[in-house]
Order: structure tokens, then C-alpha cells, then sequence
């Protein structure tokens, strides 16, 4: 009896071991995206989906609000902890945040981002070289689409307003410059106006876009550029009881979005695919733990372009951000 008894005990101090040995070697990343929104949230989902499908450990630090001043310091706490050897994030700034980012990789902790870059995004030819990998939308692609979508909504004529959320951010930059350069290349009857920053506050957006529709009443459509200021945008014009007179075009497919275009106030939405670049960020700090050299250092995870003819369309509907709020 004696005998089992102690078979048993030093069976179990084995896997009691073997368990702790493997915790201690799991792979503990780092999650610190922009700010807290349904976009997020999603890639937040693919980090955790991620993580779980290959047993890593994460650490998610979400920023209340926008910005390289809030940023930063959680940034520098994660760096502190000492037990990270990835982080996965979405830069706030693509020159402001080099600097605390390198930091961060000098200390021993690879970086990876996704949605936002920075520098120019070009990490083996551009001004910043450090990060992995840049794992998001191609931005500029998604202005250029908003561009022809809303020409079209608006007849390939007219007077067309950009809210958008900050300054020096790759994301939104890359949006108004493709919208622009779109709008000027193909559709000279289109007059762009804008952008106005919003600074991630959707009443400021309201606001700003209620005074633009004050100043221009002609206006014919909105680009809003983000969640932020597609919902900001739409509200406005709903409030001036222009739905279906001004068009908007909103970047992000949240459920509110939709409801707006349900309701004529919102003619396109381009879905990005945040759960994508959450989950393969994840899998891509796996893949270089393990010794993986090869790893892409931009990959473009594309969209879902959604209008009243697809929407209803599994296929299609399944991009959109499936969030607990709106
Ligand atoms: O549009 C997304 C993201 O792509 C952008 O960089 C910041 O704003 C969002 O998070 C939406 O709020």
C-alpha cells in the first residue's frame, strides 16, 4: 500500500512539474491596440482566438482614449513587467511612437502592428526597419474605394466633406489621401472639402459636420473616416433630416453603420478585417519564436465592401464588427 502511495505522489510532483515547466516556458505576448472601439474589440477577438489555438499567453492593455501621451505609458509598463517577448500593437502615431516603440525592442521585446504603421509602413526599405511585420488594411486602397463609392452615390457630381479622427496617423492619413487622389484623378466635377479632425470624439464629429452642412448647403456626401466619424457624420445629417439627401460613406462596419444604411442615411461601408490581423499577428509572434525567418513584412488583409445589395449576404455580413455594443 506504502509502495503505491508513494508511486503515486511522485507521479503526480511529475506532471505537477512538467505543468509548471510548461507555463514557465509558454510565450507570454503583449496586446496594446488604439483605443477602446467595436474595430478593436474584434481584433481583440482574434488575438485571444489566436492565443488560445496555440497556447500563448496575453497580456491586453486597451488605451481609453487616442493618443501617443496615453499610449505610451502603458506602453512602458508593459515593458517594464519584464515577461513579454512580443507585443502586438496599432502605433497612434507613425513618427511620435518610434521612439517609445524602439525603446521597447531594445529592451528585448519584438514588435509587430497591426492596422496602424510606422514611418512609411515600409519596414525593409523605409525610414523605420524594427517592427516584424505591418499586419492591417492597405488604407490608401480603402480611400480610393470610399472615393468611387461615393461619386457614385452622388452622381459623379458635387460637393463632398472628410471627417476624420487625427492627424500623422497611417490608417486615416492613407484614407484621405486615397479618397483624394481618387476624387481628383477621375471625378473633376467633385469638390473635396476637409478634412476636419474629430480627435476620436463622435460629437465633436456631429458638430463639426453639422456646421459644414450649415456653411455648404448643397453638400451631396460625407466621407467619415473612421468609426468615430462615420457615426458622428451620420448622426448629423440624420439630425438635419438630410438621410438619403447627403450621402455618407463609412469606413468600419459597426452595427450602427448598418442601421444607417438600412435606413438610406449611409450608402457604403467598407468593412476592414480586424479579426484577421489580430489572429495572425499572433500566430506571426509564434512563427518567430520558433525560428521562422520568412515571415512577410506587410501583409494587407483586405475588405468587405458592403451596400444595400450585399448586405444580407452571409458571405458578405459576416465581416460585420459582431461587438456586445454598437
Ligand atoms: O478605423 C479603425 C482603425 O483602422 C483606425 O486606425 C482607428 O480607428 C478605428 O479604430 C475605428 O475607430
Amino acid at each position: 500500500m506504502r509502495k503505491y502511495v508513494s508511486l503515486a505522489m511522485a507521479a503526480g510532483l511529475a506532471l505537477a512539474f512538467a505543468a509548471h515547466a510548461a507555463a514557465a516556458e509558454k510565450l507570454k505576448i503583449g496586446f496594446l491596440p488604439g483605443v477602446v472601439d467595436p474595430f478593436y474589440q474584434v481584433m481583440q477577438l482574434g488575438v485571444e482566438k489566436a492565443a488560445k489555438d496555440l497556447g500563448i499567453d496575453v497580456v491586453t492593455q486597451v488605451p481609453p482614449t487616442w493618443g501617443v501621451d496615453v499610449q505610451t505609458p502603458i506602453l512602458d509598463s508593459m515593458v517594464a513587467r519584464g515577461d513579454l517577448k512580443y507585443i502586438i500593437t496599432a502605433p497612434t502615431d507613425k513618427d511620435q511612437m518610434v521612439g517609445p516603440l524602439k525603446a521597447a525592442a531594445d529592451a528585448g521585446i519584438k514588435v509587430i502592428t497591426v492596422d496602424t504603421f510606422l514611418g512609411d509602413g515600409d519596414y525593409v526599405n523605409g525610414p523605420v526597419k524594427f517592427p516584424i511585420s505591418y499586419i492591417g488594411s492597405d488604407n490608401t486602397e480603402g480611400g480610393r474605394i470610399a472615393a468611387r463609392g461615393l461619386a457614385k452615390a452622388i452622381g459623379g457630381k458635387g460637393v463632398v466633406y472628410i471627417n476624420s479622427t487625427n492627424p500623422n496617423v497611417s490608417s486615416v492619413e492613407g484614407r484621405e489621401k486615397g479618397f483624394k487622389e481618387e476624387m481628383a484623378k477621375d471625378f473633376p466635377d467633385v469638390k473635396v472639402l476637409g478634412p476636419d479632425y474629430n480627435l476620436d470624439d463622435p460629437n465633436k464629429a456631429t458638430q463639426q459636420t453639422a456646421a459644414v452642412l450649415t456653411r455648404e448647403p448643397n453638400l451631396a456626401g460625407v466621407f467619415g473616416t473612421n468609426v468615430f466619424s462615420a457615426q458622428g457624420a451620420g448622426a448629423a445629417v440624420v439630425n438635419a433630416g438630410l438621410g438619403g439627401h447627403v450621402q455618407v460613406v463609412a469606413y468600419d462596419a459597426t452595427k450602427l453603420a448598418i442601421e444607417l444604411m438600412d435606413k438610406g442615411v449611409v450608402s457604403l461601408v467598407l468593412a476592414q478585417k480586424p479579426f484577421d490581423m489580430g489572429y495572425l499577428a499572433v500566430m506571426f509572434a509564434q512563427a518567430d519564436a520558433a525560428g521562422v525567418t520568412s515571415l512577410p513584412r506587410r501583409v494587407e488583409t483586405g475588405f468587405a465592401i458592403i451596400d444595400k445589395s450585399n448586405v444580407k449576404d452571409p458571405a458578405i455580413a459576416r465581416f460585420i464588427y459582431q461587438t456586445p455594443g454598437k
